[in-house]
C-alpha cells in the first residue's frame, strides 16, 4: 500500500498553494465499500465536495487495488448512462478513463467555472451506474471549499500541505 501511505482523511480537501485553488485527493477502493467501488470510502454520492464556483480543483487519484477503474467529472444527471464518455470541464478526467487504471496514481486540474450539481465519477464501464461516484457541487453561494463524509457535518478544506 505504498500509494497511499501516510495519506489520512485530512488530504481528501485541502487549500491549494495559490488563492482560490484547492487540492482534491480521490482513492478509489479505499476500503470494502460498495464492493471496492468507492471514493474514499463513498458510494453513490454519500460523499460531497462543495467547491466555490471559479476555482481551479487540482485533484490527484490513486488506485492502490489491482482492479481498474478512474475518475472524471460528469453533471449528476448523466449518471445513468452505461457509458461515460466525456468530462463535463475541460481537463477533468485522469488519462484513458473508459480503460481505467489499477496500481496507480494520476492528477488533473480543472477551472470549476459553472455552478451546478456534478459528480467525481468512475469512467469505466458500467461502474458509475452501480454507484461508482461521489458528489461534487460547484457553488455560486459557496465562499470556502467543503467536504461532506457521509452523515457528518461539512467540514472546511485543511491548510495548504507544506511544501
Ligand atoms: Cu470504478
Amino acid at each position: 500500500m505504498e500509494l497511499i501511505e501516510g495519506l489520512t482523511s485530512e488530504d481528501f480537501l485541502r487549500l491549494g498553494s495559490k488563492p482560490n485553488t484547492v487540492d482534491i485527493l480521490i482513492i478509489a477502493v479505499f476500503n470494502d465499500e460498495n464492493y471496492g467501488m468507492n471514493f474514499n470510502g463513498y458510494a453513490k454520492g454519500a460523499a460531497v465536495y462543495t467547491i466555490p464556483k471559479g476555482w481551479q480543483v487540482n485533484v490527484t487519484y490513486i488506485n492502490p487495488s489491482p482492479v481498474p477503474h478512474s475518475v472524471l467529472v460528469i453533471e449528476k444527471d448523466s449518471l445513468k448512462k452505461l457509458q461515460v464518455a466525456e468530462p463535463y470541464f475541460k481537463g477533468a478526467a485522469v488519462p484513458d478513463h473508459l480503460k481505467g487504471l489499477a496500481y496507480g496514481k494520476s492528477s488533473f486540474s480543472f477551472v470549476a467555472d459553472e455552478a451546478g450539481e456534478y459528480a467525481f465519477a468512475c469512467g469505466f464501464p458500467s461502474h458509475a451506474m452501480n454507484g461508482h461516484w461521489i458528489g461534487l457541487e460547484i457553488s455560486d453561494e459557496a465562499k470556502a471549499p467543503t467536504l461532506k463524509l457521509g452523515a457528518a457535518e461539512a467540514k472546511a478544506a485543511s491548510p495548504a500541505k507544506a511544501k
